[in-house]
């Protein structure tokens, strides 16, 4: 079973209840899924009720990680300093934004 990291970010039933978090290079983060909801998460953004999915330069691949409810992933490390963005692909506005010093 993987190790959790120890930085978390927790999700509700339709958005982050963590809606930022700050990180070391190399470290990676818990996604947490809290409720029963389902979450998929990509690299990007919601701006408003329109997806723009992105990757930006350093930042850990996450293409469709599911969630199928309470349930935990690791995402990273990240390993690159800078302000990266995440979102879940069905719920609009439900976005993460890590930054790693
Ligand atoms: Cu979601």
């Amino acid at each position: 079973m993987q190790v959790q990291a120890s930085t978390k970010a927790r999700m509700g039933t339709s958005d982050f209840i963590d809606k930022e978090v700050a990180i070391k290079k190399g470290e990676s983060i818990a996604l947490v899924d809290t409720t029963s909801s389902t979450h998929i998460i990509s690299n990007g953004t919601w701006q408003g009720n329109t997806a723009k999915p992105f990757i930006e330069s350093g930042a850990p691949v996450v293409n469709n990680l599911n969630f199928a409810g309470n349930d935990s992933k690791n995402v990273g490390p990240f390993n690159t300093a800078g302000t990266f963005q995440l979102y879940c692909t069905i719920h609009p506005g439900m976005n993460l934004t890590v930054t790693v010093t």
